[in-house]
């Protein structure tokens, strides 16, 4: 689409960032309706105090914060005060070293500074409390409405046009796409393209065309102080000059408005805002917002008590002072506080660019607009992506409770295998029952319960650690959420055999006259093989970037079983299917897969199995139906721990009995069952990357080690064209082993050439102790021309690792251990 017509509905930051963002491209026929008056519309850009810490664990987000703030800047709407995050635990002390990682990985100017520091550069604060801070120079305070106002202005100029009062309440459409909107008023608007840019009301509006938008509107506390004699200068121009203030122990943030302060609070209760109700007034005496700003409600004293009080600490100056104003503000909080950017896939044309703070606005329209028109961003946005979300997690109740939880949490140190607690046990393989008697610790991944190790499997490390195996301490950090069972379990997978709960595996039955080409265009490699054949294969988006790698197994002519990695798959899939022909048809739930690898895997499975399974008759990457016991299967000779054995999937029903075979015998062989945490350090010491992690659509896969899934006969499909055009990657992805055997790390860290000066040079993707070599791997994207052998640093939390670069895969280059 050359030049669509495009309807934004909403002018708050993020509406008038798109009407510019599209503008600028060429793209000038924008309309912009908002339900309130401009540019303070009433929603939650007219108030928003505008503090920006770019620093984030997600690259992806700190990214779109950096876009913003040099846009900002550009434009004159941002006072460059800088940011202050204090540390009064020496908790949070350690999580400041943490996010300092964060904002060295992704590019972000930043210090740890001593208490002393933090006061010359706030001298409200009493050094006393503080056992240190977080300085970051080119944070600040976000002019939210200036800004907007200033990109509107601009996209004016350009042609696009603003209307107010305008309240959408239909979105027209035919033939199956997008055509326009209507007004309260009646009045219709033609577009090829409308976007959402409504802010809490998203989800009211998605509902209006079928699509679940999982925010909640959520009330947070924001107050002004009294006037402060310490905040009064003589001379004094207005702007602000101290640092935006974080105090997250206490849930608290602070900025300057000319001689007060302000201050935001995150440390009361939930309160989810109910739309049906949020503008009429009710009997009961709840209080409702006003039409002129309907998202600020009346400030409630009591739930900002505590906040005061924390803050009277913190700032002694608060002392003689009180809240002279306040109020409880709307916002959007989402299941994993991500924001939600995407098309409707039911309805072309129809977009949504919601729960995004002023912080990122500017850059997630940038992404917005690269995606309407050139039709990929060229950030990577998957974790914003509208499509991302399970099924289960589309329900109101999961919404509601994952989002109120990310309010609790805003603040929170939370760890990077912390998983939620509520709700639980959504989704259960077949096995759960046998795991749960083995004393499997649980993570959640995809809604499903996955065992991270088994309790049964403790008595393993006295006889592993009698014939030499380490097991060494771990830190108090990387010792959380982890047992040693699982070295245990990964060395006894690669000494003897062991079973793998592989259900939560995503994966498609593709079928149909047509399914075999539909893959061909889709992916990288050949997967027109004959029946029987398994392809490791990648799909690229438009721009060569890996939009996920797969397992392809050929079961018929045109029947295809796909290994994939979630839900933003079936997304890309269902985006591009034939309109007639091919089916695409998620069995995941419906079948269970169990994984069967290690040396002993042929003798365990063998007796069992109706088919002859040795490596003559049934080779690697090769697929095969045929029963265990009588328990119809499809076996897969594929391993993502890089061990002889098989994939073996069956339907739900069959599945305990399928276990309960395979682990009985299993016990003249001494197999185990295991778990994650073993399965991850396996599949790094086999150089297997993770998609979303390792590798994204920010990466090409010769970059990403993954070169050779791309066939080179293979004619046309998916990316070939972008890739082929492609210049040599300035970064790769390679491993390192750590030189100390202790040191381990979790990722996100910042990667140092030694010997070099300081400057970081890349960062750390996923990492794992390998029980193989006794060492922890990682992978890092580093520069293009490190070498082999070069040594690298690792900084974690507070401790400096060294590490070398490592040939790949680190264990079994020659792959004996597979193809036996
Ligand atoms: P909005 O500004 O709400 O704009 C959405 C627009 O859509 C509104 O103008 C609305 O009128 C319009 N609209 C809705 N439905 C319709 C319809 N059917 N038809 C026509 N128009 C419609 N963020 C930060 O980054 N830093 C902070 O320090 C910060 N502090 C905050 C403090 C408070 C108290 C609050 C409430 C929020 C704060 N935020 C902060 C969050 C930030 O304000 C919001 O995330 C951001 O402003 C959202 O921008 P938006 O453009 O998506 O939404
Ligand atoms: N099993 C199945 N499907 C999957 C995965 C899986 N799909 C998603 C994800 N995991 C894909 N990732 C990988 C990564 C590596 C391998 C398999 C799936 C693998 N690679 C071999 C290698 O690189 O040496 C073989 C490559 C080849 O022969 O082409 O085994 O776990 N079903």
């Amino acid at each position: 689409m050359a030049q669509p017509k495009v309807v934004i509905i909403g002018a708050g930051i993020v509406g008038t960032s798109l009407a510019d963002e599209l503008t600028a491209r060429g793209c000038t026929d924008v309309t912009v309706l908002d339900r309130g008056p401009m540019f303070a519309t009433g929603g939650s850009t007219s108030h928003a105090p505008g503090l920006v810490f770019q620093t984030n664990g997600s690259k992806t987000m700190t990214e779109l914060a950096t876009y913003t703030v040099e846009k900002f800047v550009e434009l004159g709407a941002f006072d460059q005060v800088g940011g202050l995050e204090v540390a009064t635990t020496e908790a949070r002390w350690t999580e400041l070293h943490r996010r300092h990682g964060w904002a060295r990985a992704w590019g972000v100017p930043g210090e740890l500074i001593d208490p002393a520091a933090c006061k010359a550069l706030h001298p409200l604060l009493d050094e006393r409390r503080i056992i240190g801070g977080f300085h970051t120079p080119t944070d600040g305070l976000a002019r939210a409405l200036t800004a907007a106002t200033a990109q509107a202005e601009r996209a004016i100029s350009r042609g696009a046009r603003f209307l107010p009062h305008q309240e959408v309440t239909d979105v027209l459409d035919r033939d199956g796409r997008v055509v326009g909107v209507r007004t309260a008023a009646g009045d219709e608007f033609d577009a090829d393209v409308v976007v959402s840019a409504a802010g809490f009301w998203g989800a009211q509006l998605g509902a209006r065309v079928g699509l679940t938008v999982p925010l909640v509107p959520m009330a947070h506390q924001y107050a002004k102080t009294g006037q402060l004699a310490e905040l009064r200068r003589d001379g004094w121009d207005g702007d602000p000059r101290l640092p935006i203030l974080r105090h997250q122990d206490q849930d608290l943030y602070y900025r300057e408005h000319g001689d007060r302060l302000g201050i935001g609070f995150y440390g009361h209760r939930p309160m989810p805002v109910d739309m049906t109700t949020l503008l009429t007034d009710s009997d009961g005496g709840i209080d409702t917002a006003s039409e002129s700003m309907p998202s600020m409600l009346p400030f409630t004293d009591d739930d900002f008590a505590p906040g005061w009080a924390a803050s009277a600490e913190l700032l002694p100056a608060l002392g003689d002072s009180k809240v002279e104003e306040g109020f409880n503000g709307i916002f959007s909080f989402t299941p994993d506080g991500f924001s939600i950017m995407g098309e409707h896939r039911d309805l072309p044309g129809f977009w949504v660019a919601e729960a995004v703070w002023v912080t990122h606005s500017a850059g997630v329209a940038k992404a917005m607009a690269e995606w309407i028109l050139d039709g990929a961003p060229t950030t990577d946005v998957h974790e914003c992506d509208l499509y991302r979300f399970e099924e289960p997690a589309k329900s109101p109740e999961f919404i509601l409770k994952t989002s109120s939880q990310a309010f609790v949490e805003v603040y929170d140190i939370l760890h990077p295998h912390q998983y939620r607690s509520d709700p639980r046990n959504l989704r259960v393989s077949p096995f759960h029952r046998r795991e749960e008697e083995l004393g499997a610790h649980f993570f959640e991944g995809g809604c499903w319960e996955r065992p991270a190790w088994y309790e049964a499997n403790a008595g393993l490390i006295g006889e592993l650690s009698s014939a030499g195996v380490d097991f060494p301490e771990r830190d108090d950090w990387s010792g959380r959420f982890y047992s040693p069972i699982s070295i245990a379990e990964a060395r006894w997978t690669r000494e003897h055999v062991a079973l793998y709960d592989m259900t939560p595996l995503t994966r498609y039955e593709v079928s149909g006259p047509g399914a075999c080409d539909f893959l061909q265009r889709m992916t990288t490699n050949n997967v027109d093989k004959r029946t029987g054949s398994v392809t490791y294969t990648l799909m690229l988006d438009e721009t060569g970037g890996i939009r996920s790698d797969l397992t392809v197994a050929r079961l018929g002519d045109e029947l295809f079983q796909v290994g994939a990695n979630g839900p933003l798959d079936m997304d890309w899939i269902r985006r591009h299917l034939p309109s007639t022909g091919v089916t695409v048809r998620d069995v995941t739930g419906a079948t269970c897969c169990v994984g069967v690898w290690g040396p002993r895997a042929r003798d365990l499975v063998a007796p069992l199995c109706a088919a002859d399974i040795s490596h003559e008759a049934f080779g690697y990457f090769r697929a095969l139906q045929t029963f265990i016991g009588s328990v119809p299967v499809t076996m897969m000779r594929v391993s993502y721990v890089g061990e002889l054995g098989w994939e073996i999937y069956a339907s739900a029903e069959h599945g305990l009995k399928l276990w309960d075979l395979l682990f009985d015998a299993g016990r003249e062989h001494r197999a185990i069952a295991a778990g994650r945490i073993a399965f991850n350090s396996l599949r790094l010491e086999k150089g297997y990357r993770a998609w979303g992690t390792d590798m994204t659509t920010e990466h090409q896969p010769g970059a990403a080690g993954v070169g050779f899934a791309v066939s080179a006969k293979k004619g046309d499909f998916l990316g070939k064209a972008a890739l082929d055009a492609a210049a040599p990657p300035s970064k790769v992805l390679r491993s390192i082993v750590f030189d100390d055997p202790t040191a381990v790390v979790l990722g996100k860290e910042p990667v140092t050439l030694a010997g070099a000066d300081d400057a970081t040079v890349g960062y750390v993707t996923s990492a794992g102790y390998s029980a193989s070599i006794g060492r922890s791997i990682a992978y890092a994207w580093l520069p293009a021309d490190v070498e082999v052998g070069d040594a690298v640093r690792v900084d974690y939390l507070t401790e400096t690792y060294g590490a070398t670069v490592h040939s790949e895969p680190v264990v079994d280059p020659e792959m004996k251990l597979i193809r036996r």
